[in-house]
């Protein structure tokens, strides 16, 4: 399988899983910020023009961070990332979804890139919020994303009880965001972030990105 990522970006939480997983896998590194996502060959590819993208063996692609996350923990369960009972595997999917739809998109997304949540039309006889008043709005939600999952992230170490699971991943991939926004994480997000950077996959993965 080949993974496509681009530096900074949320493909590092499935590098992360991959790493975790310990099976064989290639990756190929695109300039995403450069507009490389926007390329006829990479929408050939992926026609979301988004990373992750995770070609299978079989030469299927698969899309989404939690479709992508889900498949790996599945397909090799000897890792053990996804929970066995229905209490945890609800907790995960609670945090993954938290941070996907609502940290990552809803936040991140208008902090990365307002000009996309800035309205085109008139707003009650008035233009739109202007991209700082956007960027504002992305680091309340953000803000309160973290403050929400952090007495979770205090009563255990990893996001759905003791062990790390699918959902890990991506909350790391947000964390490691936060410091890059000026925004500061709550004391037990800051904890969990450390716990991550600490991991060896982290830290291979890491290396293989150029940041250590
Ligand atoms: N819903 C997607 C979001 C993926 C996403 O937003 N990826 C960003 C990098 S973190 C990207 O590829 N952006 C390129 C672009 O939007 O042009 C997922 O869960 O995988």
């Amino acid at each position: 399988m080949k993974l496509y990522w681009g530096p900074h970006t949320c493909a590092i939480g499935i590098h992360v899983l991959l790493e975790e997983i310990g099976a064989p896998y290639e990756t190929e590194r695109i300039d995403v910020s450069g507009g490389a996502t926007e390329e006829a060959a990479f929408r050939a590819i992926n026609p979301k023009g988004k990373v992750p993208t995770l070609v299978r063996d079989d030469g299927s692609v698969l899309t989404e961070f939690g479709a992508i996350a889900g498949w790996l923990g599945r397909t090799y369960p000897q890792a053990g990332l996804l929970p066995e009972d229905a209490e945890t595997e609800a907790r995960m999917t609670e945090v993954l979804e938290y941070v996907e739809g609502t940290i990552h998109g809803q936040g991140f997304g208008r902090l990365t890139k307002p000009a996309r949540y800035e309205p085109q039309d008139f707003v009650h006889g008035k233009l739109g919020l202007g991209q700082s008043a956007v960027k504002d709005q992305g680091r309340e939600v953000v803000e309160q994303g973290f403050a929400i999952l952090d007495p979770q992230l205090g009563r255990h170490a990893y996001a759905a009880g003791d062990r790390m699971t699918i959902a890990d991943a991506a909350l790391f991939y947000v964390e490691r965001w936060a410091p890059m926004m000026d925004i500061p994480l709550p004391g037990n997000v800051q904890a969990h972030f450390e716990r991550m950077l600490a991991r060896p996959a982290v830290q291979r993965v890491r290396a293989l990105w150029g940041e250590s």
